[in-house]
C-alpha cells in the first residue's frame, strides 16, 4: 500500500475517535489509556492504548513504569498451534505515519506485581518511555475486568 493512502484512510478514521482522553509525546500520540479492573488477590493487571506517530521520524516505545506495579512489561499475544499465548517483547516501534493499537487481541503492557488491585473508575499513573519523543505521563482509566476497548461514549467522563 502506498503510505500516502494508508495516511489518508488513517486521518479519515481517526477524525471521529479524536476525544479528550488522549496524551502526547512529542509527535506521538497517546490515545485512550486504559486497563481492565482486577479481582483481589491477583498480582498483575493488563493495560492497552493506541500510539499514533504523526512526525517524520520513527520512534520506539523502550519502557514503563508506574507507582502501582513493581514492573511494567510489553507483551504481544501469539497464536501457538491454536493455544493464545502472551510473550514478552522489549520494545515497540512506532513507524512514521501508522497508528498502533494494544488491544486485548493483540498486545498489552503488563503491570506486574500490583501493590494493589486496579479499580473500576480510578486512574491509574503511568509514565512511558519513547527513544526519540522521552518521557510522558499518562493515566490509564480502569474498566470493567472483562472491558474491550473503549467505546466513544466512554470517553464522556474523562
Ligand atoms: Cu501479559
Amino acid at each position: 500500500m502506498k503510505p500516502t493512502i494508508l495516511i489518508a484512510a488513517l486521518a479519515t478514521l481517526l477524525a471521529g475517535a479524536a476525544q479528550a482522553h488522549e496524551f502526547k509525546a512529542g509527535e506521538i500520540r497517546i490515545d485512550h489509556p486504559w486497563a481492565r479492573a482486577t479481582p483481589p488477590r491477583i498480582t498483575t493487571g493488563a493495560a492497552y492504548m493506541t500510539f499514533e506517530n504523526k512526525g517524520m521520524i520513527e520512534d520506539r516505545l523502550v519502557s514503563a513504569t508506574s507507582p502501582a506495579s513493581s514492573e511494567v512489561q510489553f507483551h504481544e499475544n501469539k497464536d501457538e498451534g491454536g493455544i493464545m499465548q502472551m510473550r514478552q517483547i522489549q520494545s515497540l516501534v512506532i513507524p512514521v505515519g501508522t497508528t498502533i493499537a494494544m488491544k486485548p487481541s493483540t498486545m498489552h503492557l503488563m503491570l506486574v506485581r500490583l501493590k494493589e488491585p486496579l479499580k473500576i473508575g480510578t486512574k491509574v499513573p503511568l509514565t512511558l518511555v519513547f527513544e526519540k519523543a522521552g518521557p510522558v505521563m499518562v493515566e490509564l482509566a480502569v474498566d470493567k475486568p472483562g472491558a474491550t476497548g473503549p467505546k466513544t461514549e466512554d470517553h464522556s467522563g474523562h
